[in-house]
């Protein structure tokens, strides 16, 4: 059974769920849901991707698909042994995956880095469906980043909270390889794949770039999930 992906490229969420079948050694297949996502209903009821179908087993959410490739395939292990390793690292999953996630979805769209927003978001779109996605997205994604807070906040509000949260990753990658315990975990997938679409920001790379330890890690983390 080769478990098929149902994805947004773009999403951080789904970059997650790709690195950790990379590591595992698991082949699936993408199919790339649309942007307006109608038809896909039956495969995630909430309409949030990733989605994977197991051999007709559906599993929505890129944590719960996780523990499901865990149970699949168990080494590399992902999720730690140790309980304390265990909780942290999946403190820090959330942490990417509710915090760090709003950061992109604030970014991203600001003008300067809508350009590039917009062409990873529509890959996949053409024509008259294309045109009007994007002319509708700026403000939609504005709504929800407002909705959240974050798009309350100036632009350099935003950046120095960035920046705060890079201290952190910098500050706990002194002198370790990974961010929770001694091999790569969850916690390393989740934040890297929040870290790589903030590098697709003119700001979020800037931050990152200055930051020698975070800098290293990601390239370490690609080096064994890209
Ligand atoms: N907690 C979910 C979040 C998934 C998620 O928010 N995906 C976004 C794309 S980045 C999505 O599907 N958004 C569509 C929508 O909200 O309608 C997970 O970890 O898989």
């Amino acid at each position: 059974m080769t478990p098929i992906l149902y994805q947004f490229r773009i999403s951080p969420f789904c970059d997650k769920v790709r690195r950790a079948m990379r590591l595992k050694g698991i082949a699936w297949d993408t199919v790339e849901v649309p942007v307006v996502p109608g038809k896909f209903k039956h495969i995630s009821p909430t309409g949030k991707f990733p989605a994977v179908d197991f051999g007709g087993e559906l599993v929505v959410d890129s944590t719960d698909i996780l523990a499901r490739l865990e149970a699949l395939v168990p080494t590399p292990a992902l999720f730690p042994v140790d309980p304390r390793d265990r909780g942290e690292a999946l403190i820090l999953e959330d942490w990417a995956d509710e915090s760090l996630y709003f950061f992109d979805l604030t970014m991203r769209n600001w003008p300067q880095n809508r350009a590039s927003f917009l062409d990873d978001l529509l890959h996949a779109e053409s024509g008259i469906k294309r045109r009007l996605i994007a002319a509708v997205t700026p403000g939609v994604v504005r709504g929800q980043a407002r909705a959240q807070g974050l798009g309350r906040k100036s632009e350099a509000a935003v950046v120095a909270d960035l920046g705060r949260h890079y201290d952190a990753l910098e500050a706990r990658l002194a002198g370790r390889a990974w961010l929770v315990g001694d091999s790569i975990s969850i916690a390393d997938l989740a934040v890297r794949s929040m870290v790589f679409v903030l590098d697709r920001t003119i700001e979020g790379r800037a931050l990152s770039a200055a930051r020698p330890g975070l800098d290293a890690w990601s390239r370490r983390v690609d080096a064994a999930s890209l």
